[in-house]
């Protein structure tokens, strides 16, 4: 417990640690070292859950992911040089605040111990309010033992409606429309607005699209979902309603080749700047659970529907049905190596429909986008509009925290490339420390997308793209005492995928070899 302020026995590190506790921080990743350690060791007292990673980049990651996961954004605490060393040459001296500003909303050092606390608040009210964004926090190496004021925690974000004109505007232009789309973006899981979503789709009967961190918040196998003719639906579509989607390269920038170059576009953000960008739009600003809630009245008043008979619902659902046929032949493909296809098909058959999945790599995390359903709102977490690799095993990190904390038994899997997984490799001792259940699959085809040579020469004249042909990632795993599973075949891939899936006290990797030239299955023209 901490000692009470009023006592004057308050030191730095425990103030840190309370003003956080009151902003309602309920974890914490870093690495320590001096003058980190007593931080993190005043935070675990505080009742933060404290979680050693082996790398600050990873600590972010997966405070990131809890960030998604809770709605409580990345709020960074560094340790930095005495302030009466400033200027001199002290160890590790850098300008982390003004580095730090370019990248977080707000990036500042408090001026005092007194002032730790109000700092600490504005960092977290920063973070979650408005757009939602990381923050940065500079704590000087003296900062030690004082007594100072409490603060209180901050109220919740406030929350906005949409312009009643623009609501009407968007309501006009879906009725007009004759081949409507609805598309779903991360902002919609973050926003938590699942269950309003589901009933707009719905009762307006039309048909959607997810965005990758968008992928369940309305489940992937929902009758309204057309992610299997993503192409088609973007080309085609008349009018499209944005869902906390931005209009960035994930979304082709809603322009030409892949959109109708007259398509009109709805935005439904909380982020002001991000309207018209690429594209002008009708603006509907503010919380996207109320917004959908402006949107449900006024088509319940209006009694309006799209029909299921349109010719636009035939179009889509013949495309997703070709789809559907190429992916399944490519699944069912038995020679071996493995491809991508067949490896995802039997992974799919085995996941729990509530698992937790983390993916980052090119074609791994492409390829299993499409074939890995997500049934339940934030329950991916990838590479996203970044596509940084090294997230992954943060991510996994904080979701089984996350489930181990809450006494839930929700898995975590973590489909990893296998030059993805290389970046942060090293967390595997982090689950191993903590017996986090993790379920890693390492897709590996010897590289970096895919191989363009027969021949891997591994000396300074092997192409960029190659990695150590078969190695044994399997190995790094049971070097810290988790399960390790070296998979060529389909039945080694069930057999491991099922072990692993029901040991509960240890993490597993499943080491999957798959052919080098395996690729992602050839674009037909969407207009077909
Ligand atoms: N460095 C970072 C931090 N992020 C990146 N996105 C890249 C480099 C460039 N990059 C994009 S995908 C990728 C790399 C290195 C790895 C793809 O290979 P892999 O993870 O094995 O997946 P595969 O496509 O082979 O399935």
């Amino acid at each position: 417990a901490l000692k009470p302020a009023v006592m004057g026995e308050v030191t730095g590190a425990e103030l840190i640690a309370e003003a956080l506790k009151t902003q309602k921080v309920e974890y914490m990743f870093g690495i320590v070292g001096v003058p980190i350690i007593e931080v993190a060791m005043a935070a675990q007292a505080a009742g933060i859950k404290y979680v050693g990673m082996r790398n600050e980049q990873a600590a972010c990651y997966a405070a990131s992911a809890i960030g998604y996961l809770t709605g409580r954004p990345v709020v960074v605490i560094g340790g930095s040089s005495d302030r009466n060393q400033e200027t001199t040459g002290a160890f590790q001296e850098f300008p982390q605040v003004e580095a730090c500003r370019l990248y977080s909303k707000f990036s500042a050092r408090p001026s005092s111990l007194e002032a730790i606390p109000s700092v600490i608040e504005k960092a977290v009210r920063t973070s979650i309010y408005g757009r939602p964004g990381a923050c940065y926090v500079d704590i000087a190496g003296d900062m030690v033992n004082a007594k100072v004021n409490r603060i209180s925690c901050c109220p919740p974000p406030p929350v906005s409606l949409a312009d009643h004109s623009a609501v009407t505007e968007a309501i006009c232009a879906l009725k007009a429309a004759k081949t409507p789309l609805v598309i779903i973006g991360k902002g919609a899981a973050y926003g938590r607005a699942e269950a309003l979503l589901r009933q707009f789709v719905e009762i307006s009967g039309l048909p959607f699209l997810p965005t990758p961190m968008g992928k369940g918040v309305i489940p992937d196998d929902h009758p309204n979902c057309v992610a299997a003719a993503r192409s088609r639906a973007l080309l085609q579509a008349d009018v499209v309603l944005l869902f906390g989607a931005r209009l960035n390269w994930i979304l082709h920038f809603g322009l030409p080749p892949r959109f109708n170059p007259n398509v009109k576009i709805i935005q439904v953000d909380l982020c002001a700047e991000e309207m018209s960008n690429n594209v002008k739009s009708v603006a509907l600003l503010g919380d996207i659970g109320a917004i959908v809630t402006q949107l449900l009245t006024c088509v319940r008043e209006h009694g309006w529907k799209y029909p299921s008979s349109t010719e636009w619902w035939g179009s889509l659902k013949e495309k997703i049905a070709a789809n559907a046929e190429i992916s399944k032949g490519l699944a069912l493909n038995t020679t071996l190596p493995m491809n991508y296809y067949t490896v995802f098909h039997h992974i799919s058959q085995q996941l729990p429909h509530d698992c937790v999945i983390v993916s980052e790599g090119a074609n791994t995390m492409d390829i299993g986008r499409t074939m890995l359903n997500n049934y339940l709102p934030r329950h991916r977490l990838d590479a996203g509009t970044f596509g940084t690799m090294g997230v992954g095993l943060g991510f996994a990190i904080a979701a089984a925290a996350m489930e181990k904390s809450r006494d839930k038994s929700r898995r975590v899997v973590c489909v990893e490339g296998d030059s993805a997984f290389g970046f942060s490799g090293m967390e595997v001792e982090t689950m191993c420390r903590y017996n986090l259940p993790v379920v890693i699959i390492v897709v590996n085809n010897n590289g970096i997308y895919k191989l363009r040579c027969d021949k891997i020469l591994l000396t300074f004249r092997a192409p960029p793209v190659s990695l150590l042909p078969e190695a044994r990632y399997d190995q790094v795993m049971t070097a810290f005492g988790g399960q390790g599973f070296l998979v060529r075949t389909a039945e080694e891939l069930k057999s491991a995928l099922e072990l692993s899936l029901s040991d509960w006290d240890r993490p597993s990797l499943l080491n999957v070899l798959i052919d080098p030239s395996s690729d992602r299955k050839q674009q037909v023209s969407a207009a077909l």
